[in-house]
């Protein structure tokens, strides 16, 4: 079997929620305080899941990992909240977060063809930049180690110090001919986003291509503009996404965008780079509509696709670029919106909500693997198990507690990966 792209979306956990918990994230800042809907957040993930099925492509899932997460809040010595501080409460919130959906933040990943050992590596993303985030890759960690178990195939490393903060593939471009061939790995990072931190830092990213024995020649080390990050676009793949030969990209994207497209064409000289200037969509509705935080997916037959948030098809300056580009023959040759609602109000678009790994599907432990039979089946475990919405001031009740943990047990029971639990 050759290697072909594996998306692994990350299933909306039973917990989702709006706590506002994301600083730089301006759909999280926004909705703070919103009602949530975990079940129709999780139902939409799916549907995507199996939209991209339909389109012939190789769709994988990730469980979400446990919450309430309570050595999270033992650690920091919160074995009882006071109700009246909002810090104590924020932090609770944190333990509560399903922001593991967010499977472009688990690892980053070099195929195969990449590396000098012809085996797949992946580091898990230690996330340290936000709280909430940060607990996240011990559980991540372990469930790459389960999926990712065969040993000839590939390579899972523990995340990098925390010194470094590494948000993972939401900050990793892989630019090649075909997903088989040696690739172009653009690592993006960031040094300032004025008010907004930046989550990516380069040593995370020279670490990680150290350590997959990656050749430094195909590896570029691009500084994401300070002006992106102000702007909301905390991971690169908010402005900018790329597929074998095509970066689609927002001109504001980098802090020096003519020296990358420059660099990326001398090592890759079939690229093709579309960029959509500031003056025909700026980067407020850039981020705003998410236009960038899209798949950009190679289709069985060849051409282009790209799966955008509904939010961008009804973005009307958006949808005018789209369809000026397809009526020009450009390389994306098909738009695919699709509803992923519930996620986008946290800030979470198509691409966030999935991992690409380039391998052969029959190297990874098949209970990730899904096609529509097994994607009904979580469905009925969601419909069954997943509350239906969550007030943010809820996060802490013992019933709500008791009920996103049997979710979580039910889901694992049902996909068999007691390992997990
Ligand atoms: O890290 N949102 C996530 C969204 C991650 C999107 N991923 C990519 N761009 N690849 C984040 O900011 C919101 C959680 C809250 O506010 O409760 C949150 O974590």
């Amino acid at each position: 079997m050759p290697l072909v792209e594996i998306n692994f979306d990350g299933l909306v956990g039973p917990s989702h929620n709006y706590a506002g918990l994301s600083l730089g994230n301006l759909a999280s800042a926004s909705n703070a305080g919103e009602v949530s809907y975990p079940r129709a957040a999780a139902l939409q993930g799916l549907a995507k899941m199996r939209h991209n099925i339909g389109l012939g492509l190789t769709q994988g899932l990730f469980a979400p990992l446990p919450r309430p997460n309570p050595a999270f809040l033992g650690a920091l010595g919160l074995h009882a909240i006071d109700e009246s501080d909002p810090a104590q409460r924020r932090l609770r919130a944190a333990a509560w977060s399903a922001s593991s959906m967010w499977t472009a933040n688990a690892a980053t990943v070099s195929p195969a063809p990449d590396t000098v050992d012809g085996r797949c590596h992946l580091t898990a993303a230690n996330l340290v930049t936000m709280p909430h985030r940060s607990q996240e890759w011990p559980d991540t960690l372990r469930q790459l180690r389960v999926a990712f178990a065969n040993a000839q195939a590939f390579v899972v490393h523990d995340a990098v110090p925390p010194c470094f903060g590494d948000e993972g593939a939401a900050n990793h471009m892989r630019m090649c001919a075909s997903h088989e061939a040696p690739g172009l790995e653009i690592f993006v990072y960031g040094t300032t986003g004025g008010a907004f931190p930046a989550r990516q830092h380069e040593q995370a990213s020279r670490a990680i291509a150290r350590r997959h024995g990656l050749a430094p020649e195909r590896c570029l080390f691009v500084e994401q503009s300070t002006e992106a990050i102000a702007a909301g676009a905390f991971h690169n793949d908010v402005v900018a996404v790329a597929n074998e030969r095509v970066l689609f990209t927002h001109e504001q994207a980098f802090a020096d965008p003519d020296g990358t497209y420059a660099a990326i064409r001398e090592r890759l000289p079939e690229v093709e780079i579309v960029i959509v200037p500031a003056s025909t969509v700026s980067l407020a509705d850039a981020i705003r509509s998410y236009l960038f935080n899209a798949q950009l997916l190679t289709l069985p037959s060849g051409e282009m696709a790209l799966v955008i948030p509904l939010e961008a098809w009804e973005t009307p300056l958006v949808r005018g670029w789209l369809e000026a580009h397809m009526a020009s023959n450009g390389p994306i040759r098909r738009v695919l919106p699709v509803d992923v609602r519930q996620s986008m109000a946290n800030g979470g678009g198509p691409a966030c909500l999935r991992l690409r790994v380039v391998a052969d599907p029959a190297t990874v432990d098949p209970r990730f693997l899904l096609d529509e039979a097994k994607i009904a089946q979580v469905e009925a475990v969601v419909a069954a198990h997943w509350p239906e919405q969550i007030d943010p001031v809820d996060l802490g009740r013992e019933s709500l507690a008791r009920s996103v943990i049997a979710a979580r047990t039910a889901l694992l029971e049902m996909l068999q990966l007691p390992e997990l639990a």
